[in-house]
């Protein structure tokens, strides 16, 4: 279950509807295993007030879940776009509080929860994907207490002192403690969870564990939460970066570039988690110092349109777009561009071909649960050249270590770090390629699903030490005396 359906709903012009596999990560790493469990995918069709029968789509039985414009405005770009998004990222943005948003967030996700209740086999596996529903585990497991439930967090879990800002943070962790394994990026989303049930709700926990006391005819439980880092298809990116044309394309676009000595890629959503003005920052004063010059580097941002019905976006779209045209129109000549910025999406194709194009990749996120466009450029390096510079706010960083690790609030360190890619030896950029390209294939996205499930399907039948009487290691538990709210 995601909020987002792993079909796109595509009308040709004479007016035929028909469905394409959306793309990304995710749809490629459970298209697989849900095909061969008979599995079916239950989410919203991606267009409001649209009744939509099941159908089977490519050997997996399509669940849609109706949404109406008012459930996208108040569940959807309110509660999760706008309190949630800015809340869990740390609080870059202001998060909106309105109870309207929250009964509607509560609301939908029973929709979602009655869904999969309906649709699931006696005994079956659910898996819930990401912070649009957070509830549905526990909705679900009181219709269906028979069901194996899994919930994964694809962005990342804060820490208490900031998630106790949550009116309902009570509600979440009571839903999230439904599923059997709750999954995050990084083992620091994993603690800071534990560490909010411990507050909230004083339930010992032993890492990985939580003990969840039985209540009225709900037996005690156990559960598990801990990190399973996400990843990409790392064989199928290697070998579309592989192809002739792609490698062919990435010339080509150099050579539209001017052949500039280096060329630098940002590709991003457009959100303001991913650092897109610090470093435009870092790079505009590196061209006023004179460091750099639009002679010999040019950047190359890719900024994908997103939340465009949300205002705080519309306001960080025209923030960017200013810089971009100053920075241009300051250091620009008319053959050398200082940027080129793309606001639109593109095929997975010329992504790759701008992977081998680019010398230097900046991810510079304030907050991201994982970042895989970072593990996409080093996919892409078969050649092993290229530098990745990296945000340590990224779920990334706690694997990619070879990357040019820099902290985005720090614009002198990362323009340091621009410096240092730039003039890196071939040596170096090689044995740092190296490494980096040696953990990614490591921990491929099969890798990822297959952890998960694993872990999922053995948690069936661990006993409770505090319910059940089963023997525990008494002193290893942590229990915290905390009021209860
Ligand atoms: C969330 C979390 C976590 C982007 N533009 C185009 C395009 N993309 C693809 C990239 C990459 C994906 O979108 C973006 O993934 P990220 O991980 O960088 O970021 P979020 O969208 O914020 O994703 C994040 C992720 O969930 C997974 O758990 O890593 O932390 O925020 O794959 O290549 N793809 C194509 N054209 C584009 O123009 N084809």
């Amino acid at each position: 279950m995601s909020n987002r359906l792993p079909v796109d709903r595509v009308v040709d012009d004479s007016g035929e509807a028909s469905w394409r596999q959306s793309p990304g990560g995710l749809v490629t790493a459970l298209e697989p295993v849900m095909r061969a469990s008979g599995g079916a995918w239950v989410g919203w069709v991606g267009q409001p007030d649209l009744e939509i029968e099941p159908f089977d789509e490519n050997g997996i039985r399509i669940i849609p879940v109706p949404l109406s414009d008012s459930d996208l405005e108040l569940y959807y770009e309110g509660f999760s776009n706008d309190t949630l998004w800015p809340l869990y990222h740390d609080v870059i943005a202001q998060p909106g509080y309105h109870r309207v948003w929250w009964e509607r967030y509560a609301v939908v996700n029973r929709r979602f929860a009655e869904a999969a209740a309906a649709v699931s086999e006696p005994g079956a596996t659910v898996w819930v994907q990401d912070y649009q529903l957070q509830l549905v585990p526990a909705m679900l497991r009181e219709l269906r207490p028979d069901l194996l439930i899994g919930f994964f967090n694809h962005i990342p879990f804060p820490a208490y002192g900031i998630f106790s800002q949550l009116p309902w943070r009570t509600q979440i962790i009571e839903g999230l403690l439904g599923a059997d394994v709750v999954g995050f990026q990084r083992v620091a989303d994993a603690g800071n969870f534990s560490r909010a049930v411990r507050r909230l709700r004083g339930y010992p926990t032993r890492t990985p564990y939580i003990e969840v006391p039985g209540m009225g005819d709900q037996p005690a439980r156990r559960v598990i939460a801990k990190a399973f880092p996400i990843s990409i298809d790392v064989a199928g990116f290697e070998e579309l970066a592989a192809r002739p044309e792609v490698q062919e394309r990435a010339r080509q676009i150099r050579h539209d570039l001017g052949d500039p000595a280096t060329v630098m890629l940002g590709v991003d959503r457009l959100d303001y988690t991913k650092g897109i003005t610090h470093r435009l920052k870092a790079y505009g004063e590196l061209l006023a110092e004179g460091r750099l010059s639009v002679e010999d580097v040019t950047l190359v941002q890719i900024a994908t349109p997103s939340r465009e019905r949300v205002e705080s976006y519309r306001q960080l779209r025209d923030e960017i777009e200013l810089t971009v045209g100053r920075i241009n129109g300051d250091y620009g000549t008319i053959s050398h561009q200082a940027i080129s910025y793309l606001h639109h999406g593109f095929p997975r194709e010329e992504m790759a071909a701008m992977y081998l194009a680019a010398d230097v990749l900046l991810v510079t996120a304030l907050r991201d649960g994982m970042n895989l466009v970072a593990k996409e450029y080093v996919a892409a390096r078969a050649d092993e050249d290229g530098v990745l510079i990296l945000s340590e706010f990224t779920g990334a960083s706690d694997e990619l270590r070879a990357a040019l690790l820099i902290n985005p609030h720090d614009i002198d360190g990362v323009k340091d770090a621009i410096v240092r890619a730039i003039e890196m030896p071939r040596h170096d950029r090689r044995k740092r390629m190296r490494s980096l390209r040696k953990r990614v294939a490591e921990n491929d996205v099969s890798h990822w699903s297959n952890s998960f499930l694993t872990t999922l399907r053995e948690s069936r039948g661990t006993q409770t030490p505090f319910g059940g009487g089963a023997p525990f290691d008494e002193g290893e538990w942590t229990i915290e005396r905390a009021p209860r709210p």
